[in-house]
């Protein structure tokens, strides 16, 4: 009976047992995987779109190389955590269908328009600083495929968030103009970081089932604030300002305190309604409809080669 296999998994579970892709599991805890794995993946994907915008203009040919690597890896954990995903039963058009109908998320962060090269530098330390954090507890996950994605994942991410605050840095130690570009770029992209841990811990829908099926081990504030206690030392170190007035260290708590976050605006900007929505779902859409011929020949390539094995 179910009630024997449910007590099963999740002493399985209390016991740190990884949950693999044949193994028994209950409904709720294969749909909270599709839906996190696979929201997971739209980010990555969508997420190479902001920064897209800036590989032409690059200010200089090593700069070029490097973002244009770093957005390649992006897509390349797309590609993987999609496979992960389709481990537990669905496929990727599935998947790619529910973003490209709005019946899937992606991370807040995407939806705000980089405006200059300092916002790169900001994206690589910010963006993918906040995402190493989150993603650091994931390796810790319970299922599996989406624990070893997360190592290597989490690698390369670290390479990123090093080219990020490598870029700040040639920024914030330039001249005037470059610093008064890099704290621009801090002062708009530090906020919506912030939101990219999701909803405060009381209002977060999915936490307590998340954390005792152990897809999550630590929860959205308490990520929040290690990324926060790991990054103001680091602006400092810049000699930029936290757009933030209330941000200040507590020694009896032993971390930074730090003011109101905005969730009215996390709430429009994940509901479709940030500054640059329907800009990045119109790109990802129509780069789908421009590839359909590449993925129509590999199907019929495929189909070639199983018939010619058949005959
Ligand atoms: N944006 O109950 P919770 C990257 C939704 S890093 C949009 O707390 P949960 C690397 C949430 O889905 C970014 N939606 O939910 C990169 C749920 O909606 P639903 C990707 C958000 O799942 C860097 C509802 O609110 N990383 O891509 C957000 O327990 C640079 C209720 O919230 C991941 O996805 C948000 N920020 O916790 C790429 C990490 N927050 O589904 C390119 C994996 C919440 O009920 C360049 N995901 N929502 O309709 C997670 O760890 C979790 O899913 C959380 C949310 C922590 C994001």
């Amino acid at each position: 009976p179910e009630t024997d296999e449910a007590a099963h998994f999740q002493a399985k579970v209390d016991r740190e047992i990884k949950i693999e892709p044949r193994d028994w599991m209950p409904d709720g805890y294969r749909k909270t995987l599709v839906r996190q794995i696979s929201q997971h993946a739209h980010s990555e994907i969508v997420g190479m779109l902001p920064e897209g915008t800036w590989v032409t203009r690059a200010p200089s040919l090593r700069r070029k190389v490097q973002l244009l690597a770093k957005i390649q890896d992006e897509g390349g954990h797309g590609l993987y955590l999609y496979s992960a995903a389709e481990t537990l039963g669905t496929s990727r058009e599935e998947m790619v269908d529910a973003l490209h109908e709005g019946r899937a998320k992606y991370s807040n962060i995407f939806n705000y328009p980089v405006l200059s090269w300092a916002d790169i530098g900001a994206i690589g330390w910010l963006v993918d600083g906040a995402a190493i954090i989150n993603q650091i507890a994931l390796c810790r996950c319970s299922y599996g495929p989406y624990a070893r994605a997360m190592e290597r994942i989490c690698r390369e991410e670290s390479f990123h968030q090093r080219q990020g605050y490598e870029i700040m840095m040639s920024m914030a130690f330039g001249t005037k103009e470059q610093k008064r570009m890099a704290q621009s770029a801090l002062d708009r992209w530090w906020w919506p970081s912030l939101m990219m841990f999701g909803p405060s811990d009381r209002e977060s829908a999915h936490s307590s089932q998340s954390m005792q099926w152990k897809i999550k081990r630590v929860s959205n504030d308490d990520l929040r604030q290690q990324f926060i206690d790991m990054t103001v030392p680091q602006a400092d170190y810049l000699g930029l300002r936290m757009p933030d007035p209330d941000l200040k260290w507590n020694e009896e708590r032993g971390h930074y305190d730090f003011g109101e976050i905005d969730w009215a605006e996390l709430k429009r900007v994940v509901s479709g309604d940030g500054p640059c929505n329907k800009e990045r779902m119109a790109a990802r859409i129509k780069a789908h409809e421009d590839g359909a011929w590449v993925r129509d020949a590999a199907a019929a390539y495929a189909e070639k080669q199983r018939m010619r094995k058949e005959a």
